[in-house]
């Protein structure tokens, strides 16, 4: 596929804000014969010869960045040309490192502006990477994760994308897919055969495999989003358990006040941190207890709103004290029918001044912890690391971390079981055919083979400016 854009686009590719370098990149038909224009060698050998026109592919030169209009001198870099079809786009690009100022950088795409050149639209080389078929869509989704990957395990996934596992997985399904319809085409052409009946139930057979296939792949998104957003955790009991506590010490500074007082904190408080590579978004939340103040009260509602939204809640009970305890453990078969299918952790604190039987009041596979001489923290992530079931899906399994992903995998395995549906009720294989061809179609959107022009557009929209 070799998609033919007339017009050739620049933008800066690196962040906004001073930096040592800051690379422009140009990417087109006219990149460059208008790099040309701007751009002198600096070589105490330069001849008229060395010019960005005769420059060889993948070479780089040292120069300066004149304004072609007044000779203005503007900054010196360094420039790189890369034709196409060998380049990211599948274009010519310049890619010009200069200085990494603000002012400077703004300077130099001004002057491209005004030579025939537009700004490119967020994600525009990327999405020229893709309408001229040197990635297809997952990739290039994949590519978005790399830059956005916070932690080891995000950028490992995106890294899997983009090596194209995920499309040679969808790849091969959609080859047997593809199999399966030409069969049924020959049962139904040549009907004097009578294949119908071993076709129809060969299908079958392959339709359960793929519909396995693909729902096993839609599961790993719980997984795959962790690990690319992160896990959302909120630390919750009722008042002066410690759970600010938790917060600074797993934070590594402090975050949240903490004292001796109950209520203390009165709105939820998120920080981000990572363990072993996994992203973590914790909440601290205010202290749950029935309260006439009309400030803690809103407090105790986002209390709540943050153990919706979580994956996983710590819930802190203080075991230096029976009768709190008790209290706790009340709450807490409180927010477990609350909340049914909540993963709660259910940690005791304080255990350096810890009552006698007061932990027994609560299950065996409680976490016991003192944030104040730091003992169990480490048994504690653990726990959670082991719930997420990270480690499993870690070795060669492909996991998806998109939610448009999910989306049409779901999708294409309903159109499998559609089809199913059909057979079992005797419905002609051409009634099949449709559903087998629909699921891959949605498969077809992962990679982008199939899919509807808007839908590209708000996928690539979702880029930053340069890529
Ligand atoms: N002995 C002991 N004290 C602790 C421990 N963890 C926290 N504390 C103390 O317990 C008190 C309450 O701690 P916080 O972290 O503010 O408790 P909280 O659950 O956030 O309280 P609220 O914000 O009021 O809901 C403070 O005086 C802490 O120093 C611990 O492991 N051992
Ligand atoms: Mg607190």
């Amino acid at each position: 596929m070799k998609y033919h854009c007339e017009d050739t686009i620049a933008a800066i590719s690196t962040p906004v804000g001073a930096g040592g370098i800051g690379i422009i990149r140009i990417s087109g038909d006219l990149a460059i014969e208008k790099a040309n224009k701007i751009f002198r060698v600096i070589n105490k050998r330069a001849t008229e010869k060395d010019t960005v026109a005769r420059m060889s592919s993948h070479t780089i030169k040292y120069g300066n960045i004149i304004d072609p209009n007044t000779g203005e001198y503007i900054d010196e870099c360094l420039l790189s040309v890369m034709k196409g079809p060998h380049s990211y786009t599948k274009e010519d690009i310049v890619e010009i490192n200069c200085h990494g100022g603000y002012a400077v950088m703004r300077k130099i795409l001004s002057i491209l502006f005004k030579m025939d050149i537009r700004p490119a639209e967020p994600g525009e080389f990327t999405k020229r990477a893709f309408l001229n078929g040197r990635i297809d869509l997952s990739k290039a989704e994949a590519v978005m994760d790399i830059i956005n990957a916070k932690t080891e395990a995000s950028r490992k996934t995106a890294v899997m994308q983009l090596s194209g596992r995920l499309t040679k997985e969808i790849s091969n399904i959609r080859e047997k897919l593809r199999l399966c319809l030409a069969e049924i085409e020959v049962a139904l052409d040549y009907p004097e055969y009578e294949m119908e009946e071993d076709t129809g139930s060969s299908a079958m057979k392959l339709l359960t495999e793929i519909q396995k296939i693909l729902a096993d792949l839609s599961d790993t998104f719980y997984q795959g989003r962790i690990l690319k957003d992160g896990v959302k955790i909120s630390i919750a009991g009722i008042p002066n358990v410690g759970k600010s506590s938790l917060l600074n010490l797993l934070s590594g500074y402090d975050r949240a006040i903490v004292t001796d007082i109950e209520g203390t904190t009165r709105d939820t408080i998120e920080e981000s941190i990572e363990y072993d590579g996994i992203p973590i978004i914790l909440t601290d939340t205010a202290g749950l207890r029935k309260t006439a103040d009309l400030v803690e009260k809103i407090g105790v509602d986002r209390s709540y709103d943050a153990i919706k939204n979580s994956d996983i809640v710590i819930f802190m009970a203080d075991i230096s004290e029976k009768t709190r305890a008790i209290q706790s453990q009340k709450l807490l078969e409180e927010i477990k029918d609350k909340f049914e299918n909540k993963i709660i952790i259910t940690v005791l604190n304080k255990c350096d001044i810890e009552a006698a039987d007061t932990a027994e009041i609560f299950s065996k596979d409680s976490v016991k912890i003192s944030v104040k001489e730091e003992t169990g923290i480490k048994l504690l992530l653990e726990k959670i690391k082991e719930l997420l079931k990270i480690e499993s899906i870690e070795g060669n399994q492909t996991v998806i971390t998109s939610e448009r992903h999910k989306l049409l995998l779901d999708r294409a395995s309903n159109a499998l079981k559609k089809a199913q549906e059909s057979y079992s009720n005797n419905l002609p294989l051409d009634c099949i055919s449709y559903d087998i061809w629909e699921c891959g179609k949605f498969l077809g959107e992962i990679t982008g083979e199939s899919i509807e022009d808007d839908v590209m557009e708000t996928i690539f929209s979702k880029f930053c400016l340069g890529k």
